[in-house]
Order: structure tokens, then C-alpha cells, then sequence
């Protein structure tokens, strides 16, 4: 193997040889620990050291590092205590996530890393997401994000270098291209000969380096990072290397062959580059000898202190608290008694222009949201005031924005992402649902996104652009989710959600958007988040409902004097007002939960199910559910007025007064 030293100096090659030594000793530790059962899992990175740590070394300390399963030398050329990497890989309370989550998933904002999912592609979006906040703040970094080449046949990977892309993001991706997906090969992952011609298809410069050759990564990342920190633009990198062990210790390596370990034995990163040392006399077998002496020691002194810790202290309440960032919300009355009658839509564009002012760290992204002003037009006129920087044109990736939401919170921005339709949401859930929602109970960190969600039928638009998919976020502890079905809600609740550091999905029915107008007030307000509001009062029945449906309650009740029912609006769904839902619950004895959503699995089903366990006794009739048909939403309109509640809520409204 053949080591360019160029210019760089005895002290620096002593370095990189100490930090490529380092996360090869611990390895070498944790099999022997692993044979003891004294660890249950790891992932190991022998022979492709060299990759993370000439890369992580060409960088600043300060700029974002977003690494995966088998690049433990960025978390030790970043010099994360042993001992606190130790206790994390144990699930130790003193590890970097509480023990709720295991090996390198976690992120530490004082070593500048950001961790994986175990879906191996979403992070490359965040990094696309922390690159674009370093160019908002004209901060002049990198952001260095690896992926393998198993891992890049995922959409997230064609999506987050598009974005990287047409964005001009300084976003190093590394190919780490070890040859193998777990057990399959390259040859059954995908055709092209070499990740550079990707290069190409994206626009990108892609260059390859040895991945086995720490002088080369490093030179060679050093010289693109020193290039895009003044010309900031994405570049693809390929690291040629190999995995000297299975994917996992437990999964064997049968599958690889014989030849191919002889062939990679002779190109170990760190005993080549130590004969090179040697030859260049920078080191001796003594020197080398002491250095290794002086790593083990470290390792043995923060294995001792991990293993010393106690197992985590269960505390549920605390585990609860911990899925949000922590947000006491004020509320924001309007300062002036000014209003103006506006329709809903107007009350959502209202309040984004509001929050825009009010938060210069708002970024806007959607698809055709900037001079179009969005399909629904309700960001129109926003790119001329605010500029095309925060009100920004995506391509078509749902994933890659959602994730880079997640990358603007990391640097503290704020993200209002605009699903061109609920629908759509589809393409970017596990970016919300893995992502975002788990992010702050796993390592701290805020996911301060908030996902518009223009939803619902009525509009004669056929199973892909009329569904309503709330069901699927309620069920995922992490996220909130508001749904206003008014004017005056629409906008205190966007400026909550925008408000509050945790991931929002807001929906507005578009059937509301231009039907329905209110006097809302011009200034800035909030409404209450995890509030329902009581939008009539009565005795008979409780009518539980949300969305465009508490209009339909409004107008079935109209034709039924007779019936005295508290129609509660719950505004909020996840977390939904237990409180008001049952004090009404209480007064009346009879419930009807209806939504346009589905019926099976619908949020009525909860909502039923907590009332007949913690309220039975006030129960005067079996509480009763209404909602869309469990068919996909149809288009032509006799068949979609037959999918909506609308007219059974009316006879199920009867039969509850009656019975
Ligand atoms: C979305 C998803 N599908 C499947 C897996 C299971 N899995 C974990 S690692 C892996 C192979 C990854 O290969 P590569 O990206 O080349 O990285 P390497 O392990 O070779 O370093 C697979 C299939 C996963 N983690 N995530």
C-alpha cells in the first residue's frame, strides 16, 4: 500500500496512527467481551477504520458528523469519554441515552454528532438539514455523513443527495463500500461499476479513495472540505474497503469468501500504515509498543467505570415526559381588539406570515410553495417578503425534507413543512414517525418541526387526495397533533404548534379552506394546545368530534331541536382533553364519537374505549361511534357522499337521543 505523506508533518501521522489504533483495540476488547456474554451486541468496523477516522480527522471540530454502525472511530477521534461510550453500549444510565436506545444511536451536540436510526438512510437527509442551517447562518462548514452500499440502494439516500444538490449544500456523502449489504453483495444491490458515475446523475463531483489508506481519506476529504466550506456544494465520496467480520458478531461470515479476506488481510488499514511509520521512522516498535500500552489502559479504566454503573432506575413517569421536549405553553392573547373576517385559509396563511416575523429562524419548505405560492395558495406573496432562503421550493421528497426539518432543529431552526396533500405524508413517514417523534426521548434532541397537513374529502378528489390519516400519528408517542375546525383556531393553533419545539402534524380540511369565514383577530395570538372547546352546551348527549365533522354535528343538530347535545370540538387530538370529554361524559350519559377518518382504528376507538373504562358508571347508553366508511375514499360524488358519516351521524344522533 502506497502512503503519500505530502506535506503534513511527523506529529500529525503519529496522530492519525494513534486514532486509527484506538477504535481497533476497543474492538478488539469488545469480541473478547462479547465471547463473555459481558456485551450482547456489536457491529463491527475491523478493517474499515481508516474510513471514519481520515475523515472525521480532516474536519473541524466544530462542524456535524452524522455516523453509522461501524464508524466507532468518529466517536473517538471526536473524544467522547470511553467510559460514557462504554456505559451506552451497555444500556447504562450513564451512556448517551439514558439506556434507551443501543449502540452508536445516539447523537452528542458537544462532539458534534449526530447519530443513526436503525433505517440506516434517514440521517442523510439531516445532515442535507444541518448543512442548509450552516448556510442560512453563512457559517462557512462541512457536514460529513456516511452511508453504505447496501444502505444507498434506499430512496433516502437518491433523496437526500438531490436535495444536497440542487440546494448547493456542503454535504460530504461517504460511500463506505465494503461489498456487502449484511449478507448480499454489491453485485445484487445495484449495476453501475462505481459510486462515482452516480456523481453525474445528481450533479455532483464524486470522487474515490482508498477507504484502507487513512493518509488518502484524510488528504482527500481535507482538501473537498477546505473547496466547499468558500464554494459550498455537495460531493459524493467512494471508500473502497471490506468488513473483516459478519455484519453482527452472532451472523457469521460463511457467505464471503476465502480469497477475499486474504486479499483485504494484506491491506489492513492500521498494519500497513504502522510499517509505513516504521519505515519513515516516525515510529519504533517501542513507541509503538507504549502507544498501545497507554490506549488499553484507557479502554480497562472505562470499561471498569461503565460496568461499575448500575442497570437504569425505572422511573415511568419520567420515561412518559421524556418522548417531549419540555414547553410550557403561554398563552398568547391578541394585543389589539382588531378583527378582520377571514376565511380559514386565510386565517393559515395568517398566522405562518405571523410566525415568519416572529421567528427569523423559521425555514418554510414544501413543494411549490415559493413563487406559486403553494397549490392552495396560502404561502402566495411569502418568497417576494421573507426570500427564497426560508421559503423554499423542494423537489419531490417528502422523506429528505422531513428529515431535513429534523436537521434544521439540530441548529436550533425551526421548520414548517407543507405536505402538498395529507396524503402525500406517505413518502415521509418514517422520517416522522422514527425520526422526529423518537428523537428527543432517545438523546435529547428537539425535533422542532411542525408538518401541514392539508386533509380530508368532500372535494370529489378520489382515494390519493381525500384521505385522512390522523389515526396513524395518534398512534405515535413523541408527536403532537392539532386539527382546527375554524377560522380562529386554524391560526392561534399553527402559531402554537410553531410555538412549541416539538413535531406538529396540523390538519386543515380543505373542504374548510375557502367554505367557511370568521372575525379573527389581525394580531398574533395562540390557542390552547390539548384543549377541546365546548362548542355547544346540552344535556342529552355528548357529540365528540373534530374537523369538518363538528359542522356537520352543527347542522344535523340544527334540524333536531328537540335534542339537547354538547357538541365538544377537540381541537387537539394527540394529547387529546380527557378533562373536558369527561365532565360532559358525566352531565349527559350518552356519547357519539364521530370523524371522517375510517371508523375501524379511527380515534374514536380510544376515545370510547377510555370512556367505557374510566366513566361506565355514568353510561346511560352504549357510547357509539360514527365514521367514514373502512373503504378508500371514492371520487365520483354520490359514491364519496356515501363514504363520509355525514348522514349516518344524523341517524345515529336519533337513536342516541332515544335510547
Ligand atoms: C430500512 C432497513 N432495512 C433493513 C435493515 C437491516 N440491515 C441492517 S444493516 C443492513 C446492511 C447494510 O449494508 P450497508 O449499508 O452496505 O452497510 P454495512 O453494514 O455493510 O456497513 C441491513 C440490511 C435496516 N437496518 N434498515
Amino acid at each position: 500500500m502506497f502512503f503519500d505523506r505530502k506535506h503534513y508533518s511527523d506529529e500529525l501521522l503519529l496522530k492519525l496512527y494513534k486514532a486509527l489504533l484506538t477504535p481497533r483495540l476497543i474492538e478488539e476488547k469488545m469480541l473478547i467481551l462479547l465471547r463473555q456474554g459481558r456485551v450482547s451486541k456489536w457491529f463491527s468496523g475491523i478493517g474499515q477504520e481508516a474510513v471514519a477516522v481520515g475523515s472525521t480527522m480532516a474536519l473541524a471540530e466544530d462542524e456535524y458528523v452524522l455516523p453509522l454502525h461501524r464508524n466507532l472511530g468518529v466517536f473517538t477521534v471526536r473524544n467522547c469519554p470511553l467510559a460514557k461510550l462504554f456505559a451506552q453500549f451497555q444500556g447504562k444510565p450513564g451512556g448517551f441515552t439514558k439506556g434507551r436506545d443501543r449502540s452508536f444511536h445516539f447523537g452528542t451536540h458537544e462532539h458534534h454528532i449526530v447519530g443513526m436510526i436503525s433505517h440506516l438512510g434517514p440521517q442523510l437527509a439531516v445532515a442535507d438539514g444541518i448543512a442548509l442551517a450552516d448556510v442560512l447562518s453563512k457559517n462557512k462548514k462541512v457536514t460529513l455523513v456516511y452511508s453504505g452500499d447496501g444502505g444507498s440502494s434506499e430512496g433516502d439516500f437518491h433523496e437526500a443527495l438531490n436535495v444536497a444538490a440542487v440546494w448547493d449544500l456542503p454535504v460530504i456523502f461517504l460511500v463506505e463500500n465494503n461489498g456487502y449489504g449484511l449478507s448480499t453483495p454489491s453485485r445484487e444491490q445495484f449495476r453501475f461499476r462505481s459510486f462515482i458515475n452516480k456523481g453525474i446523475g445528481y450533479g455532483m463531483d464524486a470522487v474515490q479513495v482508498d477507504g484502507n489508506n487513512v493518509l488518502d481519506v484524510y488528504d482527500t476529504i481535507s482538501q473537498l472540505a477546505r473547496s466547499m466550506r468558500l464554494h459550498p456544494r455537495p460531493v459524493l465520496v467512494e471508500a473502497l474497503t471490506f468488513r473483516m467480520r459478519g455484519h453482527e458478531e452472532a451472523s457469521g461470515v460463511k457467505y464471503v469468501p476465502q480469497e477475499l479476506f486474504d486479499e483485504w488481510t494484506k491491506k489492513d488499514p492500521v498494519a500497513n500504515y504502522e510499517q509505513f511509520l516504521l519505515k519513515e521512522e516516525i515510529l519504533s516498535p517501542v513507541v509503538i509498543k507504549e502507544i498501545k500500552a497507554g490506549i488499553k489502559q484507557e479502554i480497562e479504566r472505562g470499561l471498569e467505570e461503565a460496568f461499575s454503573q448500575e442497570p437504569p432506575q425505572v422511573n415511568t413517569r419520567q420515561e412518559l415526559a421524556d418522548m417531549y421536549a419540555p414547553f410550557e405553553q403561554i398563552i398568547q392573547e391578541s394585543a389589539h381588539n382588531k378583527t378582520t373576517e377571514k376565511r380559514f385559509v386565510d386565517a393559515i396563511s395568517d398566522a405562518l406570515r405571523q410566525s415568519m416575523e416572529k421567528y427569523p429562524n423559521l425555514v418554510l419548505m414544501g413543494q411549490d410553495i415559493a413563487e406559486y405560492g403553494g397549490v392552495f395558495k396560502i404561502t402566495e406573496g411569502f418568497a417576494d417578503t421573507f426570500g427564497k432562503a426560508r421559503v423554499r421550493n423542494t423537489p419531490l421528497c417528502e422523506s429528505a425534507i422531513v428529515g431535513a426539518g429534523l436537521g434544521l432543529s439540530v441548529m436550533g431552526f425551526k421548520a414548517m413543512v407543507e405536505m402538498q396533500f395529507a396524503d402525500f405524508v406517505t413518502c415521509g413517514f418514517n422520517q416522522i414517525i422514527n425520526n422526529l417523534a423518537k428523537s428527543h426521548y432517545r438523546w435529547g434532541q428537539n425535533a422542532d418541526v411542525v408538518i401541514r397537513m392539508p386533509t380530508g374529502a368532500s372535494t370529489g378528489a378520489g382515494p390519493f387526495h381525500s384521505q385522512s390519516n390522523e389515526a396513524w400519528f395518534f398512534h405515535t408517542p413523541g408527536l403532537k397533533i392539532v386539527y382546527p375546525s375554524n377560522p380562529y383556531d386554524a391560526k392561534g393553533l399553527l402559531n402554537a404548534a410553531i410555538e412549541d419545539p416539538n413535531p406538529y402534524l396540523y390538519f386543515e380540511h380543505k373542504f374548510l379552506y375557502r367554505s367557511i369565514s370568521d372575525d379573527v383577530p389581525d394580531d398574533y395570538y395562540t390557542v390552547p394546545v390539548g384543549k377541546a372547546a365546548v362548542v355547544t352546551k346540552g344535556d342529552d348527549i355528548t357529540i365528540i368530534t373534530y374537523g369538518l365533522a363538528v359542522h356537520w354535528a352543527l347542522e344535523i343538530l340544527k334540524q333536531l331541536p328537540e335534542v339537547s347535545a354538547e357538541v365538544i370540538d377537540l381541537r387537539t387530538l394527540l394529547p387529546w382533553d380527557k378533562e373536558t370529554v369527561a365532565a360532559s361524559v358525566k352531565k349527559t350519559g350518552k356519547v357519539l364519537i364521530a370523524h371522517e377518518d375510517c371508523l375501524t382504528g379511527g380515534i374514536g376507538a380510544e376515545i370510547a374505549a377510555w370512556i367505557s373504562e374510566n366513566y361506565f358508571a355514568y353510561l346511560d347508553a352504549p357510547i357509539m361511534r360514527e365514521g367514514g366508511l373502512d373503504t378508500a375514499v371514492p371520487f365520483a360524488p354520490a359514491l364519496e357522499q356515501n363514504f363520509l358519516p355525514r348522514y349516518r351521524m344524523e341517524e345515529k344522533i336519533k337513536q342516541l337521543a332515544a335510547f
